[in-house]
This record gives C-alpha cells, sequence and structure tokens, in this order.
C-alpha cells in the first residue's frame, strides 16, 4: 500500500491514473446497451464538476445522490470528489422515511435525483438545500454538464480529508453517516481488489449489491477503476434479470449476496445460468450457508469466495481465497488489517473461543456525522468493534457466530442460528429461512422458531411443517431443532439485502 502524497484527490488518481496507463480507450462501464471508455469517463466527470461548481458547490458541501446504479451516478459521484465537495449515496431501497432524514442530516447543497423521486419525495423539508438536479426531462443533468469543459483541474484535496459519506442501513434506529477519507478508496482497492481476488484488466465486474452500499461502490465503481478494468451498471435484481445479464454482458467476476446465489441456483432448471465466463464468485453483507456453497460449487464448478467487511471500513476486511475456501467461515484477514477477537476486557480469546470481533485497518472511517456517542462506543485507537461474534480455528480461519444480539441461550447452551438455518437449507422445499429465539408464554423459557419462505412448487401444509422438523431433529441437537415453523410467502430484508433479524423477533415477540 503506497505512501500517498500530501495533496491528493482520489478522483484524478483513479481516472486519470487510466488515462496514463494508456487505457482511455478501454471500456470502464456497460450500461444497458452503451458502452462508456475511460476517456469518455474522465470528459463527463470533468464536465459534472463544472456544472456542480457552477451551481455553487462548493470544497466540503455535501452533495446527495439518489439514483440508481447509472452512468449518471458514477460521473455526478466523481464531479463532486474532483471538487473537493462530498456525494453522499442515499440507498433507492431505503424507506422514504430514511430517505428525507439523510438529506436532512447530511445537509446536502444539491441532490441529484430523478423526476420519480423527486415527486415521490416532495415537499421536501431540508434548510440547507439550494438546488434539485435531475437526471430525467428537459434540463436533465447530464444535457446541463454537457456544455461545461471536458477538462478541469481536480482540487487540491489531502488523503486525510473527507471524500463521501455512506449510511449504515442499521436494522434499529435512524441511519448512521460513516466518514470516509481520500485514503480509504485506494486502501481497500490495493488490500483487497489487487491483492486478495487478483483485480485485473481485462476482468468485467457485476454486482448485485448497489453503490450506495458500500459493498456495491467497492465491486462496480473504484476497484475496477483501480486496475483499468470494466463493470456493469444494471438494476436486476432477481434472479431471471441476473441471469439475463450475466448471458448479455459476460462478466468475470460475480459480486453478490447469499440470496442470490440460493435465488438462481433455485431457478437452474427453468432457467439455467452459464457461468462459463465467471472466474470468480464473491458472497457478503450476510452469512453464506455451507449448503448454498457446496451447491454452487457442484453446479458451476466454482467456489465462492465469501467475506465479510462494514460500512465503517469501507470494504472487506476477512475473506476466503479462490482455492483455499472454507465454506461457512469468513476466511483470513485481508493483508493489511488487524483482527482479534476478544473479550469485554480486550484480553485476546483463545482459539476456538467466541469473542467480540475487533478490527484494525487504514480504510476505517473518521466518525459517524454527528454522533459522537456512537463513534467512541465503535472506535477504540485504531480499531473498531464490530458488534459481530466470531471465534477463529487453529488455521485461522475466522467463522461468524451471528450479530451480538443474534446469539441465544436455550437449556442453558449458546445457540448460533446460522447452524440451524444451514440444516433447514438442505430441505428440499426450503428457500430462505431465519431463525430466532421466542420465549414460551408463561414462562421464562427460549424456544427456537424458524420463520421458512418456501420454493416454487411447494406450497404450506401441516405434513411439509412435520417433514422439516423431522429432518431439522435427525441433524440437530434436540434444543437446537425448531419447536415452530412460521411459513413467509417472503423473509423481510434491510435495504442492504440482509435478513431483518430484529423484525422477525417482535413479530415472533408479538
Ligand atoms: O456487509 C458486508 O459484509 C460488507 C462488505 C463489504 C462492504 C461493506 C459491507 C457492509
Amino acid at each position: 500500500y503506497e505512501q500517498l502524497p500530501d495533496i491528493f484527490n482520489v478522483a484524478a488518481y483513479f481516472i486519470k491514473g487510466n488515462l496514463h496507463k494508456g487505457y482511455g480507450e478501454r471500456i470502464a462501464l456497460y450500461h444497458q446497451d452503451d458502452t462508456y471508455t475511460y476517456r469518455k469517463v474522465s470528459n463527463e466527470v470533468c464536465a459534472a464538476a463544472g456544472l456542480l461548481a457552477e451551481l455553487g458547490l462548493e470544497r466540503e458541501n455535501r452533495f446527495a445522490i439518489l439514483l440508481p446504479d447509472s452512468p449518471d451516478f458514477v460521473f455526478a459521484f466523481w464531479g463532486a470528489i474532483w471538487l473537493g465537495a462530498v456525494p453522499v449515496p442515499i440507498n433507492t431501497a431505503c424507506s422514504l422515511d430514511d430517505i428525507k432524514y439523510i438529506l436532512q442530516d447530511c445537509r446536502a447543497k444539491i441532490l441529484l435525483t430523478t423526476q420519480e423521486w423527486q415527486e415521490k419525495l416532495s415537499p421536501i423539508q431540508s434548510p440547507f438545500l439550494r438546488n434539485i438536479l435531475l437526471t430525467d426531462g428537459d434540463n436533465s443533468f447530464r444535457t446541463l454538464a454537457s456544455s461545461f469543459p471536458q477538462e478541469r483541474p481536480p482540487a487540491q484535496t489531502s488523503p486525510d480529508e473527507p471524500a463521501f459519506w455512506l449510511y449504515t442501513s442499521g436494522s434499529t434506529g435512524r441511519p448512521k453517516g460513516a466518514i470516509h477519507l481520500h485514503r480509504s478508496m485506494v486502501f481497500c482497492a490495493e488490500q483487497y481488489g489487487k491483492a486478495t481476488l487478483g483485480l485485473h484488466q481485462d476482468d468485467i465486474t457485476y454486482s448485485i449489491a448497489k453503490m450506495p452500499f458500500a459493498y456495491g461502490l467497492g465491486n462496480t465503481l473504484y476497484m475496477p477503476m483501480a486496475v483499468g478494468a470494466a463493470s456493469i451498471l444494471s438494476d436486476a435484481n432477481n434472479a431471471f434479470d441476473i441471469i439475463a445479464d450475466i448471458h448479455r454482458y459476460r462478466p468475470t467476476i460475480l459480486f453478490a449476496i447469499p440470496a442470490t446465489y440460493a435465488s438462481i441456483l433455485a431457478v437452474q432448471d427453468i432457467a439455467p445460468l452459464d457461468a462459463s465466463t465467471l472466474r470468480l464468485c464473491v458472497s457478503a453483507a450476510e452469512q453464506l450457508p455451507k449448503s448454498i456453497w457446496q451447491r454452487w460449487r457442484t453446479t458451476y464448478d466454482i467456489e465462492i469466495c465469501e467475506g465479510i467487511g462494514t460500512t465503517e471500513f469501507l470494504h472487506i476486511f476477512l475473506s476466503n481465497r479462490l482455492g483455499e475456501c472454507r465454506p461457512g467461515s469468513s476466511g483470513k484477514p485481508v493483508v493489511g488489517y488487524d483482527v482479534r477477537i476478544i473479550d469485554e476486557n480486550s484480553v485476546p480469546m483463545p482459539t476456538g473461543e467466541i469473542g467480540n470481533l475487533q478490527v484494525g485497518g487504514d480504510s476505517l472511517m473518521l466518525c459517524y456525522w454527528n454522533r459522537h456517542q456512537e463513534t467512541r462506543q465503535v472506535i477504540h485507537g485504531n480499531t473498531m468493534r464490530t458488534g459481530d461474534k466470531y471465534l477463529c480455528d487453529a488455521d485461522g480461519y475466522f467463522w461468524f457466530m451471528g450479530r451480538k444480539d443474534d446469539l441465544f441461550k436455550v437449556n442453558g447452551q449458546w445457540v448460533s442460528p446460522f447452524e440451524i438455518e444451514d440444516v433447514l437449507l438442505q430441505h428440499e422445499s426450503v428457500l430462505d429461512v431465519a431463525v430466532v429465539p421466542e420465549s414460551e408464554s408463561g414462562e421464562n423459557l427460549t424456544q427456537v422458531v424458524a420463520y421458512i419462505s418456501l420454493k416454487a412448487g411447494f406450497s404450506e401444509s401441516a405434513e411439509l411443517e412435520e417433514s422439516i422438523r423431522r429432518f431439522a431433529k435427525m441433524q440437530l441437537p434436540r434444543f437446537k431443532a425448531p419447536k415452530k415453523i412460521q411459513f413467509l410467502e417472503r423473509l423481510p430484508r434491510t435495504s442492504t439485502g440482509k435478513i431483518h433479524r430484529k423484525a422477525l423477533l417482535k413479530a415472533s415477540q408479538l
């Protein structure tokens, strides 16, 4: 990881870096029927910066981007950083209420969005907002930007000043704005993108996680750009559209979440995926059940490299490596990160024992915006306690045991929901499952409840419930087998695609 100069603008570093390497005519982006070369991206970014400056966006001002993954998103994001301003991508999968909250909380001076979103948000009440730019309609962002020069010097920023914010999707409370520096993306691209995954210029990345989510931002935006590779911009979010995208654009790397892999496998008989262009598959955001890893490998002969990251660290810090994957584990530390398991007094846990995950590394956020206490609770010196329970085995692989409040005790013994979910997923009818505890009414005892959504062709019945229950009992100790099974058409998920366990916990307590 290189020493960065005192004056450093990360937008100029990535964009001009590719032109200097002679990659100007290489494809950077695929979007619908269009392709964009690195030269085109550079021109559009400078023009966007010109427009934003003209509209009064100044260094350190926040600039909200509420868009699906699209070329406009890319040009606006880099254009703002080019100016020394601070883009704040907002996930279109957030609730309307959270989007309005984020707009106010980040004090954006300008918002870039679509007509449809502007109408949904109307009236926008933020005393800081001066201008709303739209990507569609008569005076579109791109049309307005086209009258600005395609060259302009970047702001003379430093590696240590804020470059962009990302809001955490937290399943409770309001989203929190994590402030990231100009240096952060370089660190992640070097340590994870290049050194761990071996990304190279001929790769084409396809990410199911979208750019306002830290995982998607790296997969689609800055990691491919760090090596002169290409990425696919798409809003596909179901197995059929994802498969169609893979057949159309022929990506070499698929970045997805466990639900994506499960859903592609579930339609394999009716919409078979030709995975022959994929050299690498990555899963993050949630624990990947072993059974899905194994079925994927058997079906497509590709390992899924599971990893884990956080919005606060910007990208993945624990990862499996091709050829060395241990299904069900989060892998080993990405070089450059110090990952430990500690007890409540910060003492390292012995091998094989469950403790709290503590991570140190140069991509750690500066702080949560305007949240002093919450920042202090998670950041300790150069490290962060992520709130995850983990153990590390004798070979140095890390195993996720649940968020600190996902683990629960039954008959006095710790239960991790993932072990039970993994078993239930092996039943022929189960598409998706989440296990949560429930107090047995009238008694102070905890029982295991499984929420299940079924594969196409199966429907809820007493016989099916009994068959799943029997299947679980055969493979799990008695106290871990679900006492109660609830069928749902779809499991509730957060805006980043994680199972919304808190919502299920509430439901099981009603
Ligand atoms: O949730 C994750 O595993 C993750 C991965 C990469 C970047 C950000 C996040 C939250």
